[in-house]
């Protein structure tokens, strides 16, 4: 049985993980870079690592150095969260050559759904519907056109090595093909070294709707339901929710029952996601699927009321899975909002710094997973996201208003956050009424970043910068008039305690 769990992440994801690891039991620990020092996944951990300087391709993105630090520090498991090495089949293999356990799938599946024309392939064999196009690779415009003339314009040329919108090309006109063929296809080489590439029918105005799945290795796989992730901005979720406004119960059973055979196509153990597309007539396509943990798996946790940590470490162990598909239920609606270190007003710029103050939402039907605090340092090195909230209620409209009184009460200063404008999403009318597809944001954007409305907001963000900078005053007066030798006994305490830290 696992003892000891190295998280090979940092951030909210490297806590969210470390948090279930105590409540069974096990310990964990930190590796961190030059920039995470002091960040709080460290200060979580039973124990903490040093992998190496801020750049991520020099510490987390290191696989003998995450094999070290699992050696020195004696862990028997690795979780990789999300990002970073959670979906590299290298990594995954490593772990299993060098025995430790790789919470997660094989690395088997990894390479199978990784490649995208192999996981067309063994989706069509499992009767698991893909966007029609073509099941090989395409080698020439000539091969491409046979397709298009098939499945009719327009088109989406992807990388097989792909995901996530990268080495994509839509087509709309036949003599555009060489063209898209080849930025694809040169885009998918310097990205992946892999420059196959496949065609599929475009679908317009998807909806993207994927599903949690669980697998066991004693032979039980099941679904965990859908999340809707249609609220997107360049291929990056801002707000996820489930259950999904647009799904009818007989679709989801469906849906469910193709999600849990895609997994087993691939004889899939750990957490996953089957991500489909889905159209106003609710026809739906696989897309791809995500052998990790994903992000949003918090809504999913609190509509089923299952950890899936907890349940990703007794998959580990080589434990059944603790529910059965015909115990689950969807109880209520959840919705997540991502907190970005982002300025909306500025084309999204990240707004990596020092984070002043900052007062976060509680109460009734709320989570946060999030790591920064108060005199926080932003790392420029990493994603900019610094927390998850989310939204608990009975149904979608409570959870609106209860995640607009989160937004509302989460204030925080020092650095740019998208707080704001998640607010506006709350409010456009298609939102409110669940019609929303994949150019929502886009479709509404004027209205979610128009500077000539106040939302009541800013004048309580003036209150608090005027507060902290009349603080500020005081403690520089303070400090030249008595001298930094007189500060009081608890303070010099304080410092004592953080020098004397395992760090
Ligand atoms: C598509 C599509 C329409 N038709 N494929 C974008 C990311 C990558 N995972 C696949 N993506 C898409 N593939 C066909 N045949 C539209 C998208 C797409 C999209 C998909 C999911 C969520 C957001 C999206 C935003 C733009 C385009």
């Amino acid at each position: 049985m696992i003892q000891k769990v190295l998280v090979a992440n940092r951030g909210e994801i490297a806590l969210r993980v470390m948090r279930s690891c105590r409540e069974v039991g096990v310990r964990s620990v930190a590796v961190f870079s030059d920039a995470d020092r002091k960040s709080a996944h460290v200060r979580y951990a039973d124990e903490a690592v040093h992998i190496g300087p801020s750049p991520s391709n020099e510490s987390y993105l290191v696989i003998d150095k995450i094999m070290a630090a699992a050696k020195q520090s004696g862990a028997d498991a690795i979780h990789p969260g999300y990002g970073f090495l959670s979906e590299n089949a290298t990594f995954a293999e490593r772990c299993e050559k060098e025995g430790l356990i790789f919470i997660g799938p094989s690395a088997a599946a990894i390479l199978e759904m990784g490649d995208k024309i192999t996981a067309r392939k063994k989706m069509i064999a499992a009767g698991v519907p893909v966007v029609p196009g073509t099941s090989e690779p395409v080698r020439d415009e000539q091969e491409a056109l046979v397709t298009i003339r098939e499945i009719g314009l327009p088109v989406m040329i992807k990388a097989s090595a792909g995901g996530g919108g990268k080495g994509m090309r839509l087509v709309k006109e036949e003599n555009l093909v060489v063209e898209a063929l080849r930025a694809a296809r040169s885009e998918a080489m310097t990205a992946f070294g892999d420059d196959s590439v496949y065609v599929e029918k475009y679908i317009e105005s998807p909806h993207h709707i994927e599903f949690q799945i669980l697998a066991d290795k004693v032979g039980n796989t099941i679904h965990l339901f859908e999340r809707e992730c249609s609220v997107q901005r360049r291929h990056q979720k801002v707000v996820e929710e489930t259950p999904s406004p647009i799904m009818t119960p007989e679709i989801r059973e469906e849906m469910g029952r193709h999600a849990v055979d895609a997994a087993k196509a691939v004889n899939y153990h750990g957490a996953g996601t089957i991500e489909f597309i889905v159209d106003d007539n609710l026809n739906y396509y696989f897309l791809e699927m995500n052998t990790r943990l994903q992000v949003e798996h918090p809504i999913t946790e609190r509509v089923v009321g299952i950890d899936l940590v907890k349940e990703q470490i007794r998959i580990a162990n080589g434990q059944e899975i603790s529910r059965r598909q015909d115990e689950l239920r969807q109880n209520g609606h959840a919705i997540e909002c991502r907190i970005y270190a982002e300025d909306p007003d500025n084309n999204f710029m990240p707004s990596p710094g020092l984070l002043k103050h900052i007062t976060e939402p509680m109460g009734t039907g709320i989570r946060v997973d999030g790591y920064v605090h108060e005199g926080y340092e932003i790392p420029l090195y990493y994603d900019p996201m610094i927390s998850k909230l989310i939204a608990w209620g009975k149904d979608r409209e409570e959870a609106i208003a209860r995640m607009k009184r989160a937004l509302y009460e989460y204030k925080i200063t020092g650095i740019k956050t998208s707080i704001r404008f998640l607010e506006r999403i709350m409010e456009v009318p298609d939102f409110v009424e669940g019609n929303y597809n994949t150019h929502f944001v886009e479709d509404n954007f004027d209205y979610l970043i128009s500077k000539d409305r106040c939302d009541g907001v800013c004048e309580d963000l003036a209150l608090i910068a005027a507060f902290l900078d009349y603080q500020e005053k005081l403690d520089k007066d303070r400090s030249l008039r008595i001298g930094s030798e007189s500060r009081s006994e608890w303070r010099a305490c304080g410092r004592k305690r953080n020098v004397g830290n395992r760090l």
